[in-house]
């Protein structure tokens, strides 16, 4: 194990029990991880036990955590239990935080992904006291072999004042070389352009450079990431996959996409799996891909040769296709390249390349605005993400969605959404499994004609119809119809309907 940690470094080896004491309550945490990949595993488990201990005595001890989106129950579901989080940034999935969260018992600063690393230097987010980094390995020359996900560990790394290692022995070795550092960001006004003009452009280094007398533990781990196993896509995803791939078709038939189509983005989830299956058997040949994170669709596409390869920050794979990683890493370590967050997600890079970026919705209105976020505009299901990024610099920005939530309680298409993250601007195509809205270079009242008609529910088209046609004659003003006290009652009825946790 230790041949993975060079030798004038060996002296820092210590427990978890030992590394979590080094962190001090009210302290600046900044931990790896990035949907379930490459997320510290032992030392937040410390940490969390040692937090109970001192609440237990009377002593309060709470940190700030930043990580680069979600992780896996042994960090913010064991420091959220332990009640040991006062804020956290940008990202959070995990069940427990969420709750503490809408109960307003933890502060979460929910923003852009490409952000957190230029804010960071920016020194918007205050000091940085601590890194907790998982690692696959240190070099001879004290570099260190990234993990399986990249996000904010460049940025942890130089900006903390002391950091924490995790060597985790489960990471395949062959990782080695898959990841692109890039050292050439600045503040303003000494910014220059990032180099990068094709997803499969190398322009970094595929190690971190870390200062030695930084490092104050070592701890050495061998557990696996958090693969959720994957639930297979279900006929509405199928659906939205269809339709996607024929609205792809007439695009390059048109002339307004490359046969090879542009450098794909795409969410997570069994909607996102089913496009990416879908392009399996697709006609398009020679596609990239520059997206967040590789799921298992983006492996299938991989192993069909359709795509010649994909860049990400990170890996979110079931267990089995984590497994296929595993087995074939060598292979497919020349196909992909894993590089920081505010690079994967970086608004001139994806601009620059036109991405294709699909991604999942919560709620749209009639208009095409879109809520990614907030469930009746107060509770936090997960947050904004890498959408946004994606969303605003996209060639061709798409959502999509089942037509309702809850098994049919609730319409996904409402007259007004209930909390805006993406403005109808940065919403170009919306696909339910009812259909497609093509809704570039058309006014609000044309876009809502089109996306009642093509993407709501048969069930719920008459009472948006109703109020669209109500709201044509009531409406203060006609470029955007509303009524205002109606718009939002629909998110009332949802309450009333009982399907809704408050
Ligand atoms: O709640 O689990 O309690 O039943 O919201 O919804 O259907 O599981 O959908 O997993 O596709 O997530 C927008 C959240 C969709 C996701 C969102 C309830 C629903 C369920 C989740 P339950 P589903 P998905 C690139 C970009 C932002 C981040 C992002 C997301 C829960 O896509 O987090 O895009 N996006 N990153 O029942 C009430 C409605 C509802 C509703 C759904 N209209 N009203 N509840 N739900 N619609 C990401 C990467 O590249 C990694």
């Amino acid at each position: 194990m230790t041949s993975r940690i060079s030798a004038q470094l060996r002296d820092r080896i210590m427990s978890a029990d030992a590394a979590a004491r080094l962190i001090t309550a009210g302290s600046t945490v900044g931990l790896s991880g990035f949907t379930g990949s490459g997320y510290p595993k032992a030392v937040p488990l410390a940490l969390a036990a040692r937090i109970e201990a001192e609440h237990a005595l009377g002593n309060a001890f709470q940190i700030r955590v930043w990580t680069g989106a979600s992780t896996g129950p042994e960090l913010d579901g064991a420091l959220a239990k332990a009640n040991g989080i006062e804020f956290r940034l940008p990202y959070n999935s995990d069940p427990i935080a969420r709750e503490k969260i809408n109960r307003g018992e933890m502060d979460y600063f929910d923003m852009h992904l490409s952000q957190v690393a230029p804010m960071a230097w920016q020194g918007f987010l205050g000091p940085l006291d601590t890194a907790v980094v998982e690692v696959s390995g240190i070099r001879a020359d004290g570099s260190l072999i990234p993990s399986s996900s990249i996000g904010n560990n460049k940025t942890w790394l130089d900006r903390a004042d002391q950091i924490i290692l995790e060597v985790n022995r489960w990471q395949n070795p062959a990782l080695e070389g898959m990841h692109d550092i890039y050292y050439g960001t600045a503040l303003p006004p000494h910014r220059v352009p990032i180099p990068l003009v094709r997803p499969d452009d190398r322009i970094g280094e595929a190690y971190f450079r870390v200062d030695p007398a930084k490092i104050v533990a070592i701890v050495e781990t061998d557990a696996p990431d958090r693969n959720l196993p994957f639930a297979a896509p279900d006929a509405a995803a199928h659906a939205i996959a269809g339709h996607l791939i024929e609205f792809y078709r007439h695009e390059v038939a048109r002339g307004r996409l490359p046969a090879t189509l542009l450098p794909l983005q795409s969410g997570v989830g069994n909607i996102a799996n089913a496009v990416l299956t879908g392009l399996v058997a697709g006609p398009f040949e020679d596609m990239t891909s520059y997206t967040e994170v590789i799921q298992d669709g983006m492996l299938d596409l991989l192993d069909s040769g359709k795509l010649r390869m994909a860049s990400a920050t990170a890996f979110s794979l079931s267990p089995e296709a984590a497994a296929r990683l595993n087995a074939n890493m060598r292979t497919y370590r020349d196909r992909m390249i894993l590089r920081p967050q505010e690079i994967s997600n970086h608004p001139e890079l994806i601009r620059r390349l036109g991405c294709l970026a699909m991604n999942g919705l919560i709620e749209a209105d009639i208009y095409g605005n879109v809520n990614s976020t907030h469930i009746m505009g107060s509770r936090i299901q997960n947050g904004i993400g890498g959408s946004g990024d994606f969303a605003r610099n996209a060639y061709v920005s798409i959502f999509m969605t089942p037509s309702t939530a809850k098994g049919g309680a609730i319409s996904a298409i409402v007259p007004q959404a209930s909390h805006v993250d993406h403005i109808s601007q940065d919403v170009q195509v919306l696909v339910t499994e009812q259909g497609l809205a093509d809704l570039r270079g058309l006014s609000p009242k044309q876009r809502a004609e089109v996306i009642i008609e093509n993407c709501a529910h048969p069930d719920y088209r008459p009472a948006l119809n109703d109020y669209y046609r109500r709201a044509r004659a009531g409406s203060y003003g006609q470029q955007t119809p509303m009524l205002p006290g109606e718009a939002l009652s629909w998110h009332q009825r949802y309450i009333d309907t009982g399907t809704m946790r408050m």
